[in-house]
């Protein structure tokens, strides 16, 4: 059965590593047509290039910084010239995915700078909210369309040395409630994805560059890894046009919650 998702543009920020990345194998693997966009462009055009092997039907990259509005519109209008106006669903922009975020430290609230604070605001927040209002004009009134937002556990349940984090993802899961009444009868779908500890350059980034710091978070354990979430957001995007998934929140079986995680002893 052919995929929905053939020769369809979809949208995916954040797509120089992690889950972005993945994605891109993903919805190329459906024959999808992609417009990537990340700050660091040498990673995408490495991105676009194994999307395009697996059965892209096309692969776009261009630079965008969601912490900043004019590259969201530079970027915006470079993906409205790459799909046209055309009036056929292969035209518009069919799923966009909010993927580009992160945590930008592990402090207690005492502890913070504003800078790392600001990050996570200006990314997961402020960047979300930038990309969907660009997006917006160029993704089709009818049923299929697509926005998925990344979301973590961590807007649902808070935990020590991420407050800024915790409350930028339970932002991003109040923005896509806000959506889905702002978009109500439009046909155009809104979801939000919500991984628990997935291993990907997550932690690097949180820790600053430590990489052991960052292994030790996953070790003796069975964490979630990039293409899990990948094929996840394929099935979103994926489903009957009726069909909203809401929310969705995914952990590895080794997680049974927020700060319980299942790890074997070394050999
Ligand atoms: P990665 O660090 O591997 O990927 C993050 C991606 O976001 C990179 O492609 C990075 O690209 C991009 N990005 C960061 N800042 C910006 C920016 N200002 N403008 C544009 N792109 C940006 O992490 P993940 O793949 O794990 O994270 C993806 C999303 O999933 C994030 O929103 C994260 O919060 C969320 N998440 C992650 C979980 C995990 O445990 N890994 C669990 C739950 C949610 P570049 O640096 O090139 O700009
Ligand atoms: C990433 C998952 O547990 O590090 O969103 O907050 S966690």
């Amino acid at each position: 059965m052919q995929s929905p998702l053939k020769n369809k543009w979809v949208l995916i920020t954040g797509a120089s590593s992690g889950f972005g990345a993945a994605a891109a194998q993903a919805f190329g693997a459906a024959g999808a047509k992609l417009l990537l966009g990340a700050r660091r462009v040498d990673r995408l055009e490495k991105v676009a290039a194994l999307a395009k092997q697996a059965g892209a039907a096309a692969a776009q990259v261009h630079e965008l910084d969601v912490s900043q509005t004019v590259s969201v519109e530079t970027f915006m209008a470079w993906a409205k010239g790459k799909i046209g106006r055309g009036k056929s669903a292969s035209g518009q922009l069919h799923v966009l995915i909010n993927n580009a975020g992160g945590a930008h430290s592990m402090d207690s609230v005492r502890d913070s700078q504003d800078a790392d604070w600001e990050t996570t605001f200006q990314t997961n927040v402020l960047g979300l909210l930038r990309v969907t209002r660009a997006a917006l004009p160029l993704i089709p009134h009818e049923a299929g369309a697509s926005i998925i937002n990344l979301g973590s556990v961590a807007g649902r349940v808070a935990y020590a040395n991420a407050a800024a984090y915790c409350a930028a993802k339970a932002g991003e899961l109040q923005i896509t409630k806000v959506l889905r009444h702002e978009l109500f009868g439009t046909g155009i779908r809104v979801s939000t994805v919500d991984p628990g500890l997935a291993e990907t350059e997550f932690s690097v980034v949180r820790f600053k560059g430590d990489v052991a710091k960052a292994n030790a978070l996953y070790e003796g354990t069975n964490p979630l890894v990039a293409a899990d979430i990948a094929e996840i957001l394929v099935w979103v995007a994926s489903r009957p046009p009726h069909v909203n998934i809401d929310e969705m929140v995914v952990k590895p079986v080794d997680q049974a919650e927020m700060g319980k995680v299942f790890r074997r002893t070394k050999k």
